[in-house]
């Protein structure tokens, strides 16, 4: 007999729950115990409307059989292999699969387990490829204010979030932070604000201080999710890239949120028309259904490797689940599914009606700013004067109990629904968020 998973245990107390205020959380706890398409249900038996794709991960929506069977199938065939000096057929597959889908010059693929890795494993590409090519001093590494990069030591070193950073003591050291985009005079804006590309010349100001040749890489989110959906503004990416490209300094793109159709296209790369020399990439590539990441690198950078003899490994570095079978089966049977329905189109397709719905809010209590790409919404709010992140936290509970899961950071809503999202749920999660907005204290 299946075992009834579905009622709350009645100890909560060994899980120390990752970002989460736990004692708070076991005072009232908020279960989630099954998913189809665009809903989860509740402990309580509750249908709650998924607003962010679980934690922007799951872009084809919950419960696909597809997915579903073709992690059944790969743990039932093989459900492990080595992942160093052996392989199975499915990574290559996957990997192939994603160099079809990206942007030109990205032809290989190395793979993770999450984003946080993704990051590092870029961080120290970028380094190890400089030392390949004999230009070893570069070693400093430059993130942006307000960026989320995961939380590795690496990722939390180029991260610019001062509560992910300040218990954790000196990090990484040689890496530099260019300021943030947020401009007060671009609230309201619909896509991409027009003030702020100069904000990429501060680049050149880090190149001044530091000398190009101690630069190894600048990270990135083309458009910053987490801390609560910062946009580029016009031209912004451009100059990055430009100023990148004239010191030899290499450009990531942050893509674990922009990837897989978030913007409308498979990558932010090719939303904005703009090249880095690597992305990373996560959540999305298995729907979130399965732990994995990946790199994307350019053959330039992959080839730098491929000196000296052939019986020594180029790169050291992996995990014992890069390109784990089951995951990989997870990662093809998902991309499938955004090929075969036309996700990312559908995306851009429903991206207009999804920022009508979102600016509709404007004029309600206490909402400051309201920021919108593709399938992406940020509704800012006033803080409570010394009670900073108390209103949208309330919201969010709020929504919880009207059934709709939001996600909030600071005094932001960030939404970011599943691809799936039809016009009809759109007005369903903006109309109740109204209600909930003009009650808020
Ligand atoms: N880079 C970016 C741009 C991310 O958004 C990571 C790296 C790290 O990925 P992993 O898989 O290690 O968590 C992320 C993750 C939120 C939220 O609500 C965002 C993330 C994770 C959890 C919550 O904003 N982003």
């Amino acid at each position: 007999m299946a075992l009834d998973r579905t009622s709350i245990p009645n100890d909560l107390s060994a899980f120390w729950m990752p970002f989460t205020a736990n004692r708070q959380f076991k005072k009232n706890p908020r279960m989630l115990v099954a998913a189809q398409d665009m809903h989860y249900t509740t402990s309580d038996g509750r249908q709650v409307l998924d607003g962010t794709a679980g934690l922007w991960c799951c872009n084809a929506g919950h419960g696909r059989p597809k997915i579903v069977e073709a992690i059944a199938g790969q743990a039932g065939q093989l459900d492990y292999a080595p992942a160093f000096q052996m392989g199975h057929p499915l990574a290559f597959e996957l990997a192939n699969r994603l160099r079809d889908m990206a942007p030109e010059p990205f032809d290989h693929v190395f793979f993770t387990n999450s984003g946080s890795e993704a990051v590092d494993t870029a961080l120290k590409i970028a380094l190890a490829y400089h030392k390949a090519r004999g230009e070893g001093g570069r070693t400093r590494l430059i993130g942006r204010e307000r960026g989320y990069h995961g939380v590795g030591f690496g990722g939390i070193s180029v991260g610019g979030i001062v509560n992910n950073r300040k218990y954790f003591g000196t990090m990484l050291t040689g890496v530099d932070h260019l300021p943030h985009t947020h401009l007060p005079e671009n609230a309201f804006t619909r896509g991409q604000p027009e003030h702020g590309a100069h904000l990429a010349d501060d680049l050149e100001r880090i190149v001044a201080l530091h000398g190009a040749e101690t630069i190894a890489a600048v990270i990135v989110e083309p458009m910053a999710g987490s801390t609560g959906v910062l946009l580029p503004p016009k031209g912004y990416l451009e100059k990055l890239r430009s100023i990148c490209t004239k010191h030899g300094i290499l450009l990531i793109f942050d893509e674990v949120i922009t990837g897989f159709g978030r913007l409308g296209s498979p990558f932010g790369a090719d939303h904005f028309g703009v090249m880095p020399d690597m992305m990373t990439t996560a959540k999305g590539l298995t729907s979130g259904v399965i732990p994995m990441g990946a790199v994307l690198a350019t053959g330039e950078i992959h080839d730098a490797f491929m000196s000296g003899p052939d019986n020594l490994i180029e790169l050291f570095h992996g995990y014992t689940y890069s390109g784990n079978p089951i995951a990989s089966a997870a990662g093809i049977a998902t991309l499938e599914i955004y090929r075969e329905e036309g996700l990312f189109q559908r995306a851009a397709d429903i991206a207009p009606y999804w920022e009508e719905a979102l600016h509709s809010l404007r004029g309600l209590p206490h909402v400051i700013d309201i920021r919108n790409m593709g399938l992406i919404g940020a509704i800012e709010l006033e803080p409570i004067e010394g009670e900073p992140t108390k209103r949208a936290f309330d919201a969010f509970l709020k929504a919880y109990d009207k059934g709709l899961l939001i996600r909030t950071t600071g005094d932001i809503i960030a939404l970011s629904p599943p691809l799936i999202i039809e016009k009809d749920h759109i007005d369903t999660l903006i109309g109740e968020l109204a209600e909930i907005l003009k009650r808020l204290e």
